[in-house]
C-alpha cells in the first residue's frame, strides 16, 4: 500500500470539508486544515516512518487524537471517520467546493434552501433565476457561478496536443519571467507527447516566496481559479482547459517530474522497482530510511534504479523500464532528423499559398525536399485538380526546380482511394510523378472487410508510394475507419509503401501503437506534415512526437533520407 503524506492529508482537507458543510463548529474544521497543512509539509514519510516502527514526532497543532488518526490513515489507508462523515453529505456536494467564490457556507445554503447537491443541479438553478432569488447571491453571483459550472463540465473533454500548445507555452513563457522561478516545464501528458491531453500539469522550480502563484492566478488567461494555496493551483482557462500549477523546491525538481509526467503507470513500476532495493520514491525524492540520495534532477532519479534516463514519450509502463535495465532504449527519432516533407497542398487545390511560398517555408523550416501532393478533383475538395491541372503542375515544378535554391521540390499527388480500391487518375500521369500518396476521405463506414480490401487494393496499384493517415480520423469528430491494420502492414511491407504520420492535431495518424506495430514490422514511415499553408510545417513536431511515442528511429522513417536515396527508395 502506497500512503504518502499528501494523501493523508487530502483525508484530512475532505473531513474538514464536510464539516463546513455541515455547519461544524470553525475551531474543529480549522485543526483538520491545520493537520493537513502540517503532514504535508512534513519531510519523512509518514507511513514509512510509523511501519519501521518508530514513533511520530510532536507536530505543532497535532495532539494525541490527531496523531491516532494520521497512524490509523497510514496503517490501513482508510479513516472511518471520513467514511462515517461521507454518508452523511450528498455525494457531489464537495465537488461544488471546487468552484471558486463557493465556500462551504454558501454550498451549505445551496443545498439546504434550493436542494441543489451536483454540478448539474447548480447548473439548472442557475439557469432558471433559482440562485439570485437567494439573499446575498444575486444576478452578477449567478451569472458567474453558471460560467464556472460550464467550464467545469466542460473540462471531461480531452483536446488535441497541437491545439492546446500554442496556450502552454505561452503560460510557459510568463512564469519563466516571474522573480524566483528558475525553471518551468509542462509535466503530464503533454510531456510524454499523447495525442490528446485532459488538462495541462506545470511545474515550476522555484526559490522560496517566489510569487508564481498569484501571478499565474492573475494572468488574463485565467477565467476561474479553482483552487490556490502556497504550492499548487487549478484554474479554468477561458476555453475551459483545466491548468494545474505545481511549485516545486530545486532539490526535489527532478522526483517531482518524474511523478508530474508520469504516466502513472510508469511511475507506479519505478516505485515497485525501488522498493525492492529498499528505497523509496516519492514525488519530493529518493529515500534510503530518512535520508534523501536523490531527486534534484531526473537522471538522478533513474540514476538510483540503475537506469538510464528514459525519455518521456516512453514512459508508458510499455516495456520501456525493462529495455532501459537491459540498455535497450531505441534512439528516438527527433524533428531535426527530417530532411524533407512529403505530403503538402497549395492553393491548386485546398491549400492556402503557392508553390513559391510552400518551397520558401518548407526551407525556412529546415527541410531540403518538400513533396507537393494537391488533392484530386473527384474529392469533396472544390478545386481540386483533374489530369490536364496536375499535368500543367509537373511542368511548373519542374521549371521551378531549375532556380530553387537550398530546397527541391517534388512532383506527387494526393490521391483519393475510391470506394472499391482504385486510384482516380489515370496510370500513365501517376508515372510522371516522384510519389503517390493516396487516402480516404470517403466511405468512413465500409464493413472492416471491404475496407481493408479497398486499401489492399490501393496499395498494389504500381505507383503508390505512401498510404497517409490510414485511419482516416478527425479528434473529437470522427472515430478511425474500421480495417485489418495487420493485413494493411503485411501488404506495404511486401509492396515497399510507407505509411504517413499526418502531423495535423486533429489526425495524427498513424496514433503512436500503430507507429510502434510498423516499426516492428520493418514498414517504412513518413512523417509528414499536410500542410495546407506556409504555417503548418510547424506541426510536424507533433507527427514526430506520435512516432517517438511508437519507439521509432530516425532509420524507420523515409524522410530522414537523403534526397537521391529517398528518390531510389521510392523508385523500387
Ligand atoms: P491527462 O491529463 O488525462 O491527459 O493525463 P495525465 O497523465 O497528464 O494525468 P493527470 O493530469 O491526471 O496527472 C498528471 C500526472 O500526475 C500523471 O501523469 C501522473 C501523476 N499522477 C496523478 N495522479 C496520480 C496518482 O494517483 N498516482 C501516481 N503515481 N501518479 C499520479
Ligand atoms: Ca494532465
Ligand atoms: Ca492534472
Amino acid at each position: 500500500m502506497t500512503i504518502n503524506n499528501a494523501k493523508i492529508a487530502a483525508v484530512f482537507e475532505e473531513i474538514a470539508d464536510i464539516l463546513e458543510l455541515q455547519g461544524a463548529n470553525a475551531f474543529r474544521v480549522r485543526a483538520y486544515r491545520n493537520a493537513a497543512r502540517v503532514v504535508r509539509a512534513f519531510a519523512p514519510d509518514i507511513a514509512e516512518l510509523l511501519a519501521s516502527g518508530q514513533t511520530l514526532p510532536k507536530l505543532p497543532g497535532i495532539g494525541e487524537d490527531l496523531a491516532t488518526k494520521i497512524a490509523e490513515i497510514a496503517g490501513t489507508g482508510q479513516s472511518a471517520q471520513l467514511q462515517r462523515l461521507r454518508g452523511k453529505v450528498p455525494e457531489g456536494l464537495p465537488e461544488l467546493l471546487t468552484i471558486s467564490g463557493l465556500g462551504p457556507k454558501r454550498v451549505a445554503r445551496l443545498w439546504h434552501e434550493l436542494g441543489i447537491q451536483t454540478l448539474t443541479e447548480l447548473r439548472q438553478a442557475a439557469r432558471s433565476g433559482r440562485i439570485r432569488t437567494l439573499e446575498g447571491f444575486g444576478g452578477r453571483t449567478e451569472e458567474r457561478l453558471l460560467q464556472a459550472v460550464d467550464q467545469l463540465l466542460h473540462t471531461s473533454q480531452r483536446r488535441p496536443l497541437g491545439r492546446v500548445a500554442p496556450v502552454a507555452e505561452h503560460l510557459l513563457d510568463l512564469l519563466r519571467e516571474v522573480p524566483g522561478v528558475l525553471e518551468a516545464v509542462i509535466a503530464g501528458s503533454f510531456r510524454r507527447g499523447r495525442d490528446t491531453v485532459g488538462d495541462l500539469d506545470i511545474l515550476v522550480s522555484a526559490r522560496a516566496g517566489c510569487p508564481a502563484i498569484p501571478r499565474f492566478t492573475a494572468t488574463p488567461e485565467v477565467a476561474t481559479v479553482l483552487s490556490a494555496g502556497t504550492t499548487r493551483a487549478s484554474v479554468l482557462l477561458h476555453s475551459g482547459l483545466q491548468v494545474d500549477l505545481r511549485l516545486l523546491r530545486p532539490a526535489s525538481w527532478g522526483a517531482g517530474l518524474v511523478y508530474l509526467t508520469g504516466s502513472k503507470a510508469h511511475t507506479i513500476e519505478l516505485r515497485r522497482m525501488a522498493q525492492d532495493q529498499g528505497l523509496k520514491i516519492s514525488e519530493y525524492g529518493v529515500y534510503r530510511g530518512r535520508q534523501r540520495i536523490a531527486g534534484a534532477t531526473e537522471e538522478s532519479v533513474y540514476q538510483t534504479l540503475d537506469l538510464p534516463w528514459i525519455p518521456p514519450e516512453l514512459r508508458e509502463a510499455q516495456g520501456e523500464i525493462a529495455a532501459a535495465a537491459a540498455g535497450k532504449l531505441p534512439k528516438l527519432v527527433e524533428l531535426d532528423d527530417l530532411r524533407g516533407d512529403l505530403h503538402a497542398h497549395t492553393y491548386a487545390s485546398d491549400g492556402q499559398n503557392s508553390l513559391e511560398e510552400m518551397a520558401a517555408a518548407a526551407r525556412d523550416a529546415g527541410l531540403q525536399y518538400l513533396a507537393i501532393t494537391d488533392r484530386t478533383w473527384s474529392a469533396s475538395v472544390a478545386r481540386g485538380l483533374d489530369a490536364d491541372a496536375l499535368a500543367r503542375q509537373i511542368d511548373q515544378i519542374d521549371a521551378l526546380n531549375a532556380h530553387l535554391t537550398g530546397i527541391t521540390l517534388l512532383k506527387g499527388v494526393e490521391v483519393e482511394i475510391l470506394e472499391d480500391g482504385s486510384l482516380d487518375l489515370p496510370d500513365s500521369l501517376l508515372a510522371r510523378l516522384d510519389l503517390v500518396v493516396g487516402a480516404v476521405h470517403s466511405a468512413f463506414a465500409l464493413a472492416k472487410k471491404q475496407q481493408t480490401q479497398r486499401l489492399l487494393r490501393a496499395l498494389e496499384h504500381p505507383h503508390f508510394s505512401i498510404l497517409a493517415h490510414p485511419g482516416a480520423r478527425l479528434l473529437g469528430e470522427r472515430p478511425p475507419i474500421e480495417y485489418d491494420f495487420a493485413a494493411v502492414l503485411e501488404a506495404a511491407r511486401q509492396r515497399g509503401c510507407a505509411l504517413e504520420v499526418n502531423a495535423q492535431p486533429e489526425r495524427l495518424d498513424l496514433d503512436d501503437v500503430h507507429c510502434r506495430a510498423a516499426r516492428d514490422a520493418g514498414v517504412a514511415i513518413a512523417i509528414c506534415s499536410g500542410a495546407r499553408s506556409v504555417d503548418d510545417f510547424a506541426c510536424l513536431r507533433f507527427g514526430v512526437g506520435q512516432a517517438r511515442r511508437g519507439w521509432v528511429e530516425a532509420a524507420d522513417v523515409l524522410n530522414t533520407r537523403p534526397l537521391a536515396k529517398l528518390r531510389r527508395m521510392l523508385k523500387r
